[in-house]
């Protein structure tokens, strides 16, 4: 029997909606949905290949655990989760809960992430830790400071924006990190359509391709063009009613970008005058404006200062909740966050290995990882959906720290470079082999989706929900609420649950053939979040930063980043039948390739402060010089070892510094 089954795509969190079709239990076919208000019949080409994962050889079938001679072998459900029950309850019992940790990653299986924070909670440890603090911390830092909340989503209001500013991110190939752009071209179409597109970006990207104008700035100086826009609005362009209303500490502002004038930027930048004032020129002109971020900026150093003041600058010009500028999706608000986020205590205590660092958004940071193993505080790690070996810096010290804790338990979808290292491996279902209920808050509208599992489950694959409601009956634990029992339920009835804070009843978004909208709560932010009605313009903690972040020094040659087509992080980058595994290159400029002597295709050696890799070169004439990139996600070369755990991490938030490091080239 064929039929065609509306979905939605998993593979990263833009959600793009799919048709697919399927002929006696196998997918044969995914297309993008033209009825999708958002993406519009978008998919890209790593959603294409959501059908050919389901059965893909790389994936796994059974659980594994590592036996006495140390290797990984097929075992059934009940024996690896037994002994693993059994070693949990031994650290539970003889040290505290805080010895088990979790990690999860960029996986999009929604009723997983909702099972293992109940999980957590259940044990009652804070040893959490997800991606987010490799990634873009700064943006649930900045509105904590200047609104008082974690999660603010700024989404891009496409029907008036005429100015769009875009800083280190290239939406056309990442479909965006914190704020997701599913179909880009379209989208970014239609503002050069009718105003202005600026990138700012060391590399002349898709995006910088489509946009009206590209500049590209010395690496992580990207805060002091923002600290000149705003001191220049501020003499002439600022909404001072807006700001009137709805700010606090301009005069502190005022004060902290004084030194921003002409020259000085010039100087920090390396831009020219006529690009500064250009740009300075369009947002006088358009008066409001959207900017949106990315991983380019929060990676950074400077991250949180320029994060600030880019939500400052957008303050300045009165262009949240206003058209032509950006608006909060309140659909966070939806998620049933005490199951959700295990502990909301925003800046709780730190880690114990690093008591400084506060907790943040209801977790500590990746990188004090190792520390909290080599000092003995976390004896046991779960990993759902995630991949530290070649997400984090220095893999070398994750791998040792890793190798000493007792339990190392992985629900993965294949034998990532993390589960190698794994006690214990749980077979998860691939993205259409489950049912899903997204609330894709980081897009430019309020919806929700479900989607009913596409295609049966393969092999010995079992629901991520399900395996850690047995793992946490056998530690005594009842993480379903209401006595559900998990080998009497299906995921539909866990996606029920996650429905359970939307404002429509669950039938409605189960049986609705694609997704439902909700109306955008107008001026939510400014009603019913800010403290008074006001934003904070400038937090002391920031202000002192920025002192920091004008006397870093400037390298010759620093480390950028760089996403590709083909994979997510490590998603994909497995080879496949007779698709190879993408490898990743050293991407360079023909002026700093010349200046290194290194031609196309040469073995290079990338050397910084941390360590070093050898890549192949690839010259790219859009690479500006000063920066070169090798693509994460891979452990060979694994961009890791350029970076750091145990140096220059935030003091606000523990992140490492994954762009902006000093390297140096030499052909091998
Ligand atoms: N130097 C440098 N480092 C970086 C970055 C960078 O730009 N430069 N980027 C950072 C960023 S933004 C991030 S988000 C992190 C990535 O951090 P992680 O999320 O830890 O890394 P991924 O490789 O995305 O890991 C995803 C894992 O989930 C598995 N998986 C995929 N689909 C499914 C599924 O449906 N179910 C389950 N259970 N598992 C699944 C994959 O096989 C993979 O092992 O890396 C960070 N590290
Ligand atoms: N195909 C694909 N899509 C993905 C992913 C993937 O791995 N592959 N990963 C997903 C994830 S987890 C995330 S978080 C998002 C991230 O999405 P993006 O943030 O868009 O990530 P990138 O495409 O790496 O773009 C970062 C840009 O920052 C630039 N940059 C580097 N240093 C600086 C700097 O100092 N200043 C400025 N202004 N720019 C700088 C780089 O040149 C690069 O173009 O993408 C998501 N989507
Ligand atoms: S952008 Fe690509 S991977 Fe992401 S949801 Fe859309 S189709 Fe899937
Ligand atoms: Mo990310």
């Amino acid at each position: 029997m064929t039929e065609t089954i509306t979905s939605y795509c998993r593979m990263c969190p833009a959600s793009c909606g799919v048709r697919v079709t399927v002929d006696n239990g196998a997918a044969v076919r995914l297309a993008g949905d033209r009825d999708h208000p958002v993406s519009r019949g978008y998919v890209c080409p790593k959603g294409r290949r959501m059908v050919g994962v389901v059965d893909d050889p790389a994936v796994l079938d059974e659980p594994l655990m590592r036996d006495p001679r140390g290797r990984l072998v097929p075992v059934d459900w009940d024996t690896a989760l037994g002994d693993l029950a059994e070693k949990l309850s031994l650290i539970r019992d003889s040290c505290e809960p805080y010895a088990i940790g979790l990690y999860t990653g960029t996986s999009q299986d929604t009723t997983a992430r909702y099972a293992a924070s109940r999980l957590m909670s259940g044990i009652g440890s804070p040893s959490t830790y997800t991606s987010t603090t490799v990634d873009s911390i700064a943006k649930i830092l900045v509105p904590k400071l200047m609104a008082g909340r974690e999660r603010l989503v700024p989404a891009v209001d496409f029907e008036t924006t005429t100015l769009l500013l875009v800083i280190g991110e290239n939406m056309v190939v990442s479909h965006g990190g914190f704020s997701y752009f599913p179909n880009p071209v379209w989208y970014l179409r239609k503002i050069t359509g009718r105003g202005e597109v600026w990138v700012i970006d060391p590399r002349r990207t898709e995006t910088a391709r489509l946009a009206t104008h590209h500049l590209s700035t010395r690496s992580g100086t990207d805060f002091a063009v923002i600290a000149y826009l705003i001191r220049e609005l501020l003499r002439d362009g600022a909404d001072h009613e807006y700001l009137r209303l709805h700010a606090r500490r301009i005069e502190e502002l005022r004060n902290a970008v004084e030194r921003f004038d002409l020259g000085s930027t010039v100087r920090c930048t390396g831009l020219d005058r006529a690009n500064l004032e250009g740009l300075l020129r369009a947002v006088r002109r358009h008066r409001r404006l959207a900017v949106v971020t990315g991983t380019g900026v929060t990676m950074a150093a400077t991250g949180n200062v320029t994060e600030w003041l880019v939500y400052a600058l957008q303050i300045v010009t009165g262009s949240f909740e206003r058209p032509g500028g950006r608006w909060f999706n309140h659909g966070a608000t939806f998620w049933p966050s005490r199951a959700t986020a295990p502990d909301t205590s925003q800046f709780g205590p730190g880690p114990k290995s690093h008591p400084e660092i506060g907790r943040i958004a209801g977790q500590f940071p990746c990188s004090v990882l190792p520390a909290e193993i080599e000092q003995g505080f976390l004896r046991a790690l779960l990993v759902m959906g995630g991949n530290p070996m070649v997400a984090f810096p220095q893999p070398d010290r994750l791998a040792a720290a890793l190798g000493r804790l007792p339990v190392l338990a992985v629900w993965d979808i294949v034998r990532s470079a993390t589960a190698e290292r794994a006690s214990h491996v749980f077979p998860c279902p691939t993205p259409l082999e489950r049912a899903d209920l997204a609330v894709p808050v980081q897009l430019s509208s309020v919806f929700a989706q479900y989607s009913p599992p596409v295609v049966p489950l393969r092999g010995h694959r079992r629901p991520v929900w399900w395996s850690m409601a047995k793992l946490a009956e056998r530690l005594g634990l009842d993480i379903l609420p209401g006595g559900l029992d998990p080998d009497a339920c299906c995921d539909e009835d866990i996606c029920a649950l996650l429905a359970q804070g939307l404002p429509a009843h669950w039938e409605q978004v189960r049986d609705s053939p694609g997704p439902i909208e909700f109306a955008a709560e107008e001026r939510w932010v400014e009603r019913t979040v800010l403290p008074d009605g006001r934003w904070d313009l400038a937090p002391a903690a920031l202000v002192d930063r920025l002192a920091y972040a004008l006397d870093r020094p400037a390298p010759e040659l620093v480390l950028g980043n760089r996403r590709e087509r083909t994979h997510t992080n490590s998603t994909l980058t497995w080879s496949t039948g007779s698709r190879p595994a993408p490898a990743p290159h050293l991407y360079l400029s023909p002026a700093d390739a010349e200046a290194a002597g290194v031609h196309n295709g040469d073995w290079v050696q990338v050397t910084s402060p941390h360590g070093s890799l050898t890549a192949i070169a690839c010259l790219e004439s859009a690479m500006s010089p000063g920066t070169v990139a090798v693509p994460h996600g891979f452990t060979e070369p694994n961009v890791g070892h350029l970076t750091a755990t145990d140096a220059g991490l935030d003091p606000l938030t523990g992140m490492p510094t994954l762009v902006g490091v000093p390297v140096t080239l030499r052909v091998v």
